[in-house]
């Protein structure tokens, strides 16, 4: 395989990944006087005696003495290579451990930019950087960290789309000690933006820095890694490539692959003035282990600034290309692997695209209906963290104006800072979600103006939006239903059983559908296939395994094939032409039948093999299951933020009955939280979490999977299932037991959750009892909810222990994850489990 040697690659696995110029180096110790080179051994001067006696003769006594010399000789030089090079090794080479790095950057306006300023060898480039540099030094030298500021580097001169010179620089602090926690960069940006002199009868952002004219809007200042200083603060560092895209539209190409050695690669992407950058990636091959090891970010700036952050990737994409853009005329890539072994790649190219306004006015002519389709800035690039756009739409009355997005949705905005987007749609405030179905927005006015503001820490992903006009007074054709989703769907669906709406609005206030046993129509969905013999004739169970056209409520065969029985996976009967429902069943088994959590009881040793404790920092803090040799399954938001979504700090304990007793404990390899769990509501709240080692199946079977629903599967209400983990045992107090709690709760129709709770997703469900008593707690969050099959006595996990108002209050049941919604989701990132679940 070809291999690119542009960036620097080492293959030792001791080497330091992160230093390119690993002998330079800001460190403060004195080493004059120390070297061995200057000090005269007496030595010497006897072995100049012993040589001249060897002149005179004395040949035998002669040679042995030499000999003797040649050793001594040779043990002292001996010794002095090995002091040299443990002092090498562990003083002069060791990194500063008291060195704090600032990536920063700002404008300097004034200042007309010159093409040598690219070149860090010119002698425009050194006037200029050691103009701003004694600047910077006589800022922070004479700042109240005077004694901690060591020195100021300048990376980078560059052009940019608002005039003037960008300075990308980095900052050094020396702190002799590191427990006076300094790494204040609110602090740190402050003293530079203090020092600028503004004036406040020209009311602009430009301020002087010590006669240097600066933006004042311009500055940022960040916290940055010692590793990414040495690759991009030194002339000689061999690690960065420049790029350059010298004509509009015209793509350069960006292209590494190494299957040896550790990676620590960075591009550095400017286009020309006027311009922004879109990078489109068509591969990624980097280890999926939430950026522990290998990772790619792209930064909105020539140099790694936190909060240019453009995207963080821990793992490849879904599927290709990709493509980014930048706000301004330059992006930096920053591909790091610590891995030895395996292939790290990356391949794409980038182009210079001008810069837009994002503002149109769409009016309907002689009302005429209005179609169109409305996408988000540099569609179908992920938008960047800033840009905005405008669009004003006329229409007449009595019509007003229709938004129908593919996987996003509007909700109006609270408190919360919108991730995804925020939306003003006339005067009114949203935030953008998003999610994995349709949705449709009206706006009941024939005046529409909109303006969508990206926001978030990271690009997003592109939305588009198909606009039509709309007839107020009826949103949706005769014979259709209105969803909240804002779907029109036929009458016909309503109360079918099914959710067509997506968010189950068309299945809510229905009577229980009557019985019609006795005519050859089909039955409703509620009867037929569940494995209940509803009707007395038995028709409701009846030609259940024929083939019929495939839908969230009908099971699928590997051979794509779709069955109308619901719960055909692993119930000991084949159903599927081609056995793909009995495949792969060593699931849900439990080795011994035994009879708390809130209201429960002790579990018995083994009773629950998948069960699952999750320690952080050594503690539990949730709940998981096992549901493959290497892959657990838990709620998403145990691992919310960037401390919680780290694998490292985490230990599973399996096999456990009581706290800190685990038959096999591993290491976390990956979390993976659903891409669109939503913290605001708990929507979504999944996560798969791989294991660093699989469990073994000796010496011990109390560690075994519980089985994954389908797609289709479902559990009647009432039907009682059991919740286990060791969370608290009231809602108050801390009452956390030791030992394995269970408690036997019953599954609760979705209407009443609702009534309870307002706001249930079709993702989530209830369970346990309405009098309390019996409920999950704080701590149980991630852990299972599990329900045995009628038929077959297999386990499966139904539910994820995920939220809830209290713990064990009447009314107010516990929340849990819906499974079999994620029956799709699950399979494509567990590559251990069968391809033949069921899934649609
Ligand atoms: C929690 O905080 C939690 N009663 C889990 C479940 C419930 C409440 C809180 C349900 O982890």
């Amino acid at each position: 395989m070809a291999e690119n040697k542009d960036c620097e690659q080492s293959t030792k696995p001791e080497d330091d990944p992160g230093v390119c110029v690993s002998e330079i180096s800001v460190y403060m110790n004195n080493v004059d006087g120390i070297s061995p080179v200057k000090r005269k051994s007496p030595r010497i001067t006897t072995k100049s005696k012993f040589l001249q006696k060897c002149r005179f003769g004395e040949m035998t006594e002669c040679f042995f003495i030499n000999k003797k010399i040649i050793l001594l000789t040779l043990l002292l030089l001996v010794i002095v290579i090995i002091t040299w090079t443990l002092l090498w090794v562990f003083v002069l080479r060791s990194p500063n451990n008291n060195a704090l790095y600032f990536a920063g950057l700002f404008r300097i306006a004034d200042v007309e930019f010159i093409p040598e300023y690219r070149r860090k060898d010119s002698p425009e480039f050194l006037y200029m950087a050691d103009r701003v540099q004694q600047v910077i030094n006589n800022v922070y030298g004479k700042s109240l960290f005077s004694k901690l500021y060591k020195q100021s580097t300048i990376s980078d001169l560059s052009d940019n789309n608002y005039g003037g010179v960008l300075v990308h620089f980095w900052i050094v602090f020396v702190v002799p000690n590191m427990k006076t926690l300094f790494a204040c960069e609110d602090c740190v940006s402050a003293v530079l933006k203090d020092s600028i002199q503004t004036s406040l009868v020209n009311r602009t952002s430009i301020g002087y820095l010590l006669g240097l004219p600066v933006d004042m809007d311009s500055i940022v200042v960040n916290v940055g890694l010692r590793s990414d200083y040495f690759a991009t603060a030194t002339t000689d560092s061999n690690s960065v490539i420049a790029k350059h895209a010298e004509q509009s539209g015209v793509p350069v190409a960006l292209n590494f692959s190494t299957s040896t050695g550790r990676v620590n690669c960075h591009f550095k992407l400017t286009s020309l003035l006027g311009h922004i950058i879109r990078l489109s990636l068509t591969a990624l091959q980097i280890e999926p282990d939430n950026c522990v090891t290998d990772s790619l970010h792209i930064y909105d700036s020539l140099m790694p600034i936190r909060s240019r952050n453009l995207y963080r990737a821990c793992e490849s994409f879904g599927s290709f290309p990709v493509s980014f853009v930048s706000t301004g005329n330059g992006m930096f890539l920053s591909l790091k692997s610590l891995r030895v072994h395996g292939k790290k790649e990356i391949k794409g190219y980038f182009e210079a695209i001008p810069k837009k306004k994002f503002e149109n006015t769409i009016l309907s002519m002689d009302g005429m209906r209005l179609e169109g389709n409305i996408t988000s800035p540099y569609y179908p690039s992920y938008y960047p963290l800033k840009c905005s756009s405008t669009w004003i739409f006329k229409t007449s009355t009595p019509f007003g104006l229709a938004l129908k997005f593919q996987n996003y949705t509007l909700k109006e905005k609270g408190f919360e800072p919108c991730d995804h987007g925020w939306w003003k749609i006339n005067e009114k405030m949203y935030c953008g979600y998003q999610i994995d179905y349709q949705t449709v927005f009206h706006i009941a006015n024939f005046l529409v103006s909109i303006t969508f503001q990206c926001s978030g820490k990271q690009s997003s992903k592109a939305f588009l939006a198909e606009y039509s006009s709309y007839n107020i007074s009826q949103p949706c054709p005769n014979g259709y239903y209105v969803c909240s989703t804002g779907l029109c769907i036929r009458q016909s669906q309503r109360c079918d059983g099914s959710d067509d709406c997506f968010d189950e609005s068309d299945e809510v206030f229905c009577s229980l559908p009557p019985k019609v046993c006795n005519t050859s129509s089909p039955h409703h969905h509620y009867f037929s296939c569940d494995g209940v013999k509803d009707c007395e004739n038995g028709t409701d169970e009846l030609n259940c395994t024929d083939s019929v056209p495939c839908t969230n409520i009908t099971y699928k065969c590997k051979n794509n094939v779709c069955i109308q029985k619901k719960n055909a996976k692993c119930d000991g009967t084949i159903d599927c032409l081609d056995g793909s429902d009995e495949m792969s069943c060593d699931c849900g088994n439990k080795i011994r039948h035994g009879s708390r959590i809130v209201g429960g009881s002790n579990a018995k040793d083994g009773e629950w093999p998948w069960q699952v404790s999750l320690h952080f920092s050594g503690s539990p803090y949730c709940g998981a299951s096992v549901i493959t040799k290497e892959w657990l399954l838990s709620a998403g938001h145990c691992f919310q933020g960037e401390k919680m979504s780290d694998p490292r700090p985490w230990i599973a304990h399996l096999g456990m009955h009581t706290q800190g007793n685990a038959k096999f404990k591993s290491e976390l390899k990956r979390i993976l939280v659903h891409e669109y769990y939503n913290g605001r509501n708990f929507d979504y709240d999944i996560s798969l979490l791989k294991l660093k080692t699989p469990w073994p199946d000796r010496p011990t079977a109390t560690i075994q999977p519980i089985c994954v629903p389908s797609l289709a599967q479902m559990v009647p209400n009432g039907e009682r299932c059991w919740v286990t983990g060791w969370g608290q045992k009231q809602e108050r107090g801390n009452s956390d037991p030791t030992v394995l709690q269970q408690a036997e709760v019953e599954i609760i129709n979705q209407s009443l959750c609702r009534s309870a709770y307002g706001l249930i997703t079709p993702r989530m469900m209830c369970a346990g009892l309405l009098s309390g008593k019996r409920d999950a707690c704080r701590g149980d969050s991630g852990g299972p909810l599990s329900c045995q099959e009628k038929v077959g006595g297999r386990w499966f996990l139904t539910g994820i222990v995920s939220w809830g108002h209290g713990c064990g209050r009447p009314h107010f049941p516990g929340v849990y994850t819906r499974v079999s919604k994620f029956a799709t989701w699950i399979q494509q990132h567990v590559s251990a489990l069968p391809k033949t679940d069921g899934v649609t």
